[in-house]
């Protein structure tokens, strides 16, 4: 059973999203539903980004979901126990300190294997000493929105995207996230009785991404694949065909030791952990590439 939604309405309202179909995700926005909490979540997300000029970082983490019905109980998983993304959120927050990062999880809640959720991170400024109001100071530069369904992810991760296109060129997606390959059109959910799967393939929305909601912002998505042979040409396959700027390839069991950055006119960068959090040093070698990206 999925938990309760932290922002949900008591009578959830559900929305239809699109009415047009020019593009693949218009028509899969025409055919799916989302829930109806997310406008409370975007107004703090809008709250967080007001007036804020300096870097932000939007963390995608977790595994999205397909129901199967429409009083959903049945659902299709993806997985993620959500480990990358919030490890990495903490480290994005506290890169100018990382000698200072405490031993204790303080992101733990991003981490929770049941919730899939967005973090929006604005970078700190160099502190000195983590005292006693650190984690209230914290609070400020970090906002985090949840998500269930591959639906409901790809409508945040738009409107996020088109949030943080004002900031230009100081935004960066990271986009963590295991997002379901395939997906159920709203038609096509089972009431009851009998259930027949025929599954659409979810559209890439890397490309407008890209191209229209976020077109300036430094955007890194991750390649996950099983058989290590395949790895590298479909993470420059995805390269090329999104024009994004990393693709961070890594192998499902090998994913907490080793992690390729593909950048495309660059060489590849490996990452490797033996010990200690892979994060750490993939987190301090992207800020460095968006810095760079910023000038
Ligand atoms: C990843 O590859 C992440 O590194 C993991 C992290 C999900 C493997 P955990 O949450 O694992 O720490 O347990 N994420 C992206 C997976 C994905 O769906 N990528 C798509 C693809 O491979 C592209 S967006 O096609």
């Amino acid at each position: 059973m999925r938990p309760a939604a932290p922002f949900r309405v008591n009578k959830p309202i559900h929305l239809m999203i699109g009415h047009m179909a020019d593009t693949q995700e218009d028509s899969f926005f025409a055919t799916v539903r989302t829930e109806g909490y997310f406008d409370v979540q975007l107004d703090t997300v809008q709250r967080f980004l007001a007036g804020r000029e300096g870097p932000v970082v939007l963390v995608t983490s977790g595994g999205t979901i397909v129901p199967l019905e429409r009083q959903m109980v049945r659902f299709l998983d993806n997985f993620s126990a959500g480990t990358r993304g919030a490890i990495s959120a903490e480290y994005h927050l506290h890169h100018t300190h990382l000698k200072m990062v405490p031993t204790e999880r303080r992101l733990c809640h991003l981490s929770a294997s049941t919730i899939q959720s967005a973090a929006l991170c604005s970078s700190l400024p160099t502190r000195r000493r983590i005292g006693p109001g650190h984690y209230r100071h914290e609070r400020k530069m970090l906002v985090s929105v949840h998500f269930y369904t591959v639906a409901d992810y790809l409508y945040l991760l738009q409107r996020i995207g088109q949030m943080l296109a004002p900031l230009g060129r100081n935004a960066m997606l990271y986009l963590a996230a295991a997002v379901s390959d395939f997906y159920l059109p709203e038609s096509q959910l089972s009431d009851e009785g009998t259930l027949t799967l025929r599954l659409e393939p979810v559209p890439k929305v890397i490309r407008p991404l890209v191209k229209i909601w976020c077109p300036d912002a430094f955007i890194v998505s991750f390649k996950l694949e099983t058989d290590a042979a395949l790895l590298m040409d479909k993470a420059r396959a995805a390269l090329q065909r999104y024009q994004h700027h990393c693709v961070l390839a890594n192998v499902l069991t090998e994913r907490r030791h080793h992690i390729t950055i593909v950048r495309r006119a660059d060489p590849d960068i490996e990452i490797r952990s033996e010990n200690g959090e892979i994060e750490q040093i993939l987190i301090d070698r992207l800020l460095t590439l968006f810095a760079q990206h910023r000038q």
